[in-house]
C-alpha cells in the first residue's frame, strides 16, 4: 500500500523518466530503434530501477496510467528527434499484460496523435507470457494494432512457453532473443542451441530477430554467425537519458 501511494504520487509529480537503449543492425551498424525503459527519479531514493516498482505497478493496476505515460513520452521524444533530424527509427515501448487487456488500442492511438507521430515509428514489445495468457484475445489485439501500423515485437522470447503453432497466428514483426540465452552463449552449448533455434525460427517465419543483452564482441560475432539481424546491449550502450542520445549518435556514426 505504501509503495502504491508513492507510485501514485510519483506519477502525479511527474517523477518518472525514460531512458533509451539503441538497437543496432549488426551488418550495417545502423541504429534501427531505441527501446524506452522507465526509471523513477525519486526525490529521496534517487534513480529507482524498474524491477523495484514495475511488479507493484502491475499488481495495483498503476501500470495502466504509467504505461500510457511511457507511450506518450516515447512518441513525443521520437517526434522531437525526427524534427531535429537526429534519428529516424522506431521507438520501442514495453507493454504489460494488464495494459494489453485494457484499452491498449485507444491509448496507442492517443499517444501517436498527441505526438503527431506516424504509427510506423512506434514499436510495442509484448512478452511471450502476456501473449499466452489469452491467445485469442492476443490475436485480436495484435491484429488491431498491426492494422493501425505500429510494429510488434515479442519480448523475452524463449522464456515463456509458447506453443509454436500460435506464433504464425500472431501478426508480429520481430522476436527478441532473451538476454538469459546470450549471457553464456559462448560457454553453454544449450544456450547457443536455443538462441540458434530462435534465430532460425524467426527467419523461417520471415520475422526480424534481435538479441538482447549483448555485452562482448565475441557474443556479437557468435550471434552474427547464427544469422541474427539486430542487437542491443551494453556493448553498444546502456539505456541512456534522452539528453545523451544526440551525443551517442554523433559518436556512433
Ligand atoms: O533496465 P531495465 O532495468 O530497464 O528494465 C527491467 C525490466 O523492466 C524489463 O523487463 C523491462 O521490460 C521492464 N520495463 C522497463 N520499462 C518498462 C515500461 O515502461 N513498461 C513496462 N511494462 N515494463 C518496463
Ligand atoms: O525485459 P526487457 O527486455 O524489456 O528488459 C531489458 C533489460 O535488460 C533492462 O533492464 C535493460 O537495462 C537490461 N539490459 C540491456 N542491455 C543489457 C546488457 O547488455 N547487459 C545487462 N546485464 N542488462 C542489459
Ligand atoms: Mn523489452
Ligand atoms: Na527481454
Amino acid at each position: 500500500l505504501l509503495l502504491e501511494n508513492h507510485l501514485r504520487l510519483g506519477l502525479q509529480k511527474q517523477e518518472f523518466v525514460l531512458h533509451y537503449q539503441p538497437q543496432i543492425d549488426i551488418r550495417t551498424r545502423a541504429v534501427i530503434g531505441m527501446e524506452a525503459l522507465v526509471r523513477w527519479q525519486h526525490p529521496e531514493l534517487g534513480l529507482v530501477p524498474p524491477n523495484r516498482f514495475i511488479p507493484a505497478a502491475e499488481e495495483t493496476g498503476l501500470i495502466v496510467p504509467l504505461g500510457a505515460w511511457a507511450m506518450q513520452e516515447a512518441c513525443r521524444q521520437n517526434k522531437a528527434w525526427q524534427d531535429a533530424g537526429l534519428l529516424f527509427a522506431p521507438v520501442a515501448v514495453n507493454v504489460s499484460a494488464r495494459q494489453f487487456s485494457e484499452d491498449l488500442e485507444q491509448v496507442t492511438a492517443a499517444a501517436l496523435q498527441g505526438a503527431d507521430l506516424a504509427a510506423q515509428w512506434l514499436e510495442l514489445e509484448v512478452t511471450e507470457s502476456t501473449l499466452m495468457e489469452d491467445v485469442n484475445e492476443a490475436i485480436v489485439m495484435l491484429g488491431t494494432l498491426k492494422r493501425m501500423g505500429v510494429k510488434l515485437a515479442v519480448d523475452d522470447f524463449g522464456t515463456g512457453y509458447s506453443s509454436l503453432s500460435y506464433l504464425k497466428r500472431f501478426p508480429i514483426d520481430k522476436l527478441k532473443v532473451d538476454r538469459s540465452f546470450v549471457i553464456d552463449i559462448l560457454d553453454d552449448p544449450d544456450d547457443a542451441a536455443i538462441a540458434g533455434a530462435v534465430i532460425s525460427l524467426a527467419k523461417n517465419l520471415r520475422l526480424k530477430v534481435i538479441a538482447e543483452g549483448v555485452e562482448t564482441s565475441a557474443q556479437l560475432d557468435f550471434l552474427s554467425g547464427l544469422g541474427c539481424d539486430e542487437m542491443q546491449g551494453y556493448l553498444v550502450a546502456k539505456p541512456l537519458p534522452a539528453e545523451q542520445v544526440a551525443d551517442f549518435l554523433a559518436r556512433w556514426s
